[in-house]
């Protein structure tokens, strides 16, 4: 990381954009329609009039009823387009399926397997609009909320779009989270019902997801309903009354079911993400804001255009997956590809043979995926045609500028931008990004989107340039979260009151001297695992939840592959025998209790933690050793000596 971050601060190239990719750009369109000669114009007008371009974006989506006000903002608080009348999945849908692109493909499907389903708007119209119904007759309406446990597989954006339609909220959890982490989010959301599928395929491996939500699924008192989808054919044991099959749940539904008519600033979705605490964050979206945000980002960031086949490997259970392959895409009516499998499976052409199969011209995907391909080295890419692609996108994790050239020139030939987009679950759409007209830095995420006024300030709110500081945002966005689900206080005291009214994004970045941003990572407890968010205290409080555990502390470890891996430091309950098994048995654990991701790659077992006179575990201290920082000053520990047995200890790893 140390280096990685050197490598940043004296990284000076720059590449202009290519002209002929800028000349027929979106963006330019727009500003020329407009009059607007070129993009430092367009920041500097849509900055002095943010609803002048937010109206205009807003005026591209179908409104039932159009909007009185752009913007109401009481900081912290931000109503948009109030007045109207709005339903996300009718400019997601229904205006694509009037004309004849209804038949144009919304998403090809591959599975690990190879199995391949394509969907056109028509056919994604009529599922969405049967499971709706099918939603609908199980007593599920507006403002309900409906848990989404799926895999990769087009039930999951079809279960999406088909709570939105009716107004319920869905609350997506990442199939790869296991039973506990599901319990707990669905039952914070309080779902009354939840959407699942039998198994998938990860790695060739069958993992079985029913029976994953079927180990908790009593300890979700709101829970009423399940419906599954037959993924695999797989035997599930279904509970009489509770549980049935999605094909079962449809048969009979009628493939029309009328769009909910909603405010504006309805949720839209819940979606979990780590934060500070061992508790997840709730975040709330709306339904009118984060359309206008999402889809307009992604017509101007990615340039998508009718010919263009759009690729996203996130999977659909994080913010990147809903934005950018449910969303916008659809919003924009365009072609989405969606991969089931791990992108090195069965081998590391996978990713590449998909892109030439495909004709994929626009590929969006995390600097850590970046780099495992790199490490399996140029033969992969180039034995396969990637001349279709045309543009190339970064999210998750800064991304260090020898992966950024290797992405530029042996993924992109040359002759690919690549779009460094900046954001957060939180913030819903990209923030801080580059367009196909600006020129590029490697390792830069560039400067805000139009409109947006982003910062980097000190501890007293001082604006800094050429130095490290706190990553904040002084303007309101469309798509920004509303509120955290049941947790309004925290809403305000974890992002709007170290700087009153200006959030507070927990990244560290840098300014540099033409105003481009390098985000430097998390400044607080959240880990950053390829490209994943995990709280320390969430793989802490599993830790200390095994009988042979005491305490533990969890630091980031930084890695050149993942960004980060997970150290753990544990103390033993006397007498058990600190063993290598004994490493095996909690690693295991931590998979069952959150997910594959949260499980610890380093775990060592001390005897004692380093910690403050009141008892606090100074996590401060244990980060600087495994990074071969120097602790600073450690007079206030209660325990020094535990400072150099520590040291000692990480010079196994
Ligand atoms: C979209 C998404 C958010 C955190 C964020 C930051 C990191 C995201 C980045 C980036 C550097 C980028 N992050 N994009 N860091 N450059 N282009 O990833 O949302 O899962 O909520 O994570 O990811 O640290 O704070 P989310």
């Amino acid at each position: 990381m140390r280096g990685q971050l050197d490598a940043l601060l004296k990284e000076e190239r720059v590449f202009n954009p290519d002209e002929e990719l800028a000349e027929n750009s979106n963006i330019r369109a727009w500003m020329d329609a407009r009059g607007i000669g070129g993009y430092d114009e367009l920041l500097e007008r849509a900055s002095s009039d943010p609803e002048w371009f937010w109206d205009e974006m807003a005026s591209e989506l179908e409104w039932f009823r159009p909007y009185t006000r752009v913007l109401e903002w009481e900081p912290p608080h931000a109503r948009w387009f109030t007045g109207g009348k709005f339903n996300i999945t009718y400019s997601a849908l229904d205006r694509h399926v009037m004309g004849p692109e209804r038949n144009r493909v919304a998403y090809i499907w591959e599975g690990e397997d190879g199995s391949i389903r394509k969907l056109t708007y028509y056919d994604l119209y009529r599922e969405v609009n049967r499971i709706a119904n099918a939603l609908k007759d199980m007593g599920v309406s507006r403002g309900d909320r409906v848990s989404i446990y799926l895999p990769m597989i087009p039930e999951l954006p079809i279960a999406m779009l088909a709570c939105a339609r009716i107004g319920a909220v869905h609350s997506v959890v990442f199939s790869g989270f296991w039973a506990k982490a599901f319990r707990e989010r669905a039952a914070d959301a309080g779902a009354k019902v939840a959407i699942t599928a039998d198994a998938f395929y990860r790695r060739g491996k069958v993992i079985k997801l029913k029976e994953t939500l079927d180990m908790v699924a009593d300890e979700i008192p709101s829970l009423e309903r399940v419906i599954v989808a037959d993924r695999m054919g797989e035997d599930v044991s279904m509970v009489d009354g509770r549980d049935i099959y999605w094909s079962e749940a449809v048969e009979g539904m009628d493939d029309e079911c009328p769009c909910q008519e909603l405010d504006p600033e309805d949720p839209l979705f819940i979606l979990y993400t780590s934060g500070t605490t061992g508790k997840p964050k709730g975040v709330v979206h709306t339904h009118g804001g984060y359309a206008v945000g999402v889809s307009s980002t992604y017509r101007f960031v990615f340039d998508v255009k009718d010919q263009d086949i759009w690729w996203c490997l996130a999977d659909i259970g994080w913010i990147t997956g809903h934005s950018y392959i449910v969303y916008a895409p659809l919003i924009e009516g365009a072609t989405s590809v969606i991969y089931e499998g791990a992108p090195d499976h069965p081998d590391p052409g996978r990713i590449w043979s998909m892109v030439e199969r495909y004709g994929v011209s626009i590929l969006y995907t995390a600097p850590t995926t970046v780099r495992l391909f790199m490490k399996y080295g140029d033969k992969w890419p180039e034995k396969y045609d990637l001349r279709t692609l045309r543009i190339l996108g970064s999210v998750g994790e800064p991304i260090n500028p020898e992966a950024w050239m290797w992405y530029y020139r042996t993924v992109g030939g040359g002759r690919c931008p690549i779009m460094d987009t900046w954001w957060q679950t939180e913030t819903g759409m990209h923030i801080i990004t580059p367009l196909p007209v600006t020129p590029l830095k490697p390792g830069s995420a560039g400067k805000p989107f139009p409109t947006v006024i982003a910062d980097v300030v000190d501890d007293e709110g001082r604006s800094l340039r050429g130095s490290g500081g706190h990553l904040v945002i002084k303007t309101p966005w469309p798509a920004m979260f509303r509120t955290l689900f049941r947790e309004p206080e925290r809403y305000v005291d974890a992002y709007w009151s170290t700087f009153p009214g200006i959030y507070l994004s927990g990244d560290v970045a840098r300014i540099d001297e033409d105003g481009y941003f390098w985000i430097q990572g998390r400044e607080d407890d959240v880990l950053n695992v390829a490209g994943h968010r995990i709280s320390t205290a969430e793989v802490e409080s599993a830790l200390v939840s095994h009988p042979d555990v005491v305490e533990a502390a969890v630091v980031g470890k930084p890695d050149i592959l993942r960004g980060e891996e997970i150290a753990a430091f544990v103390t033993l309950r006397d007498k058990v025998e600190p063993t290598p098994r004994l490493k095996g048995v909690l690693r295991e654990h931590v998979r069952r209790e959150i997910g594959p991701i949260a499980s610890p790659s380093y775990i060592e077992f001390v005897e004692d933690l380093p910690k403050t006179r009141s008892g606090k575990i100074m996590r401060r201290v244990i980060k600087a050793i495994v990074r071969g920082e120097d602790v600073g000053d450690v007079s206030t520990l209660s325990n020094p000596e535990s400072v150099s047995m520590l040291e000692d200890r990480v010079r196994t790893f």
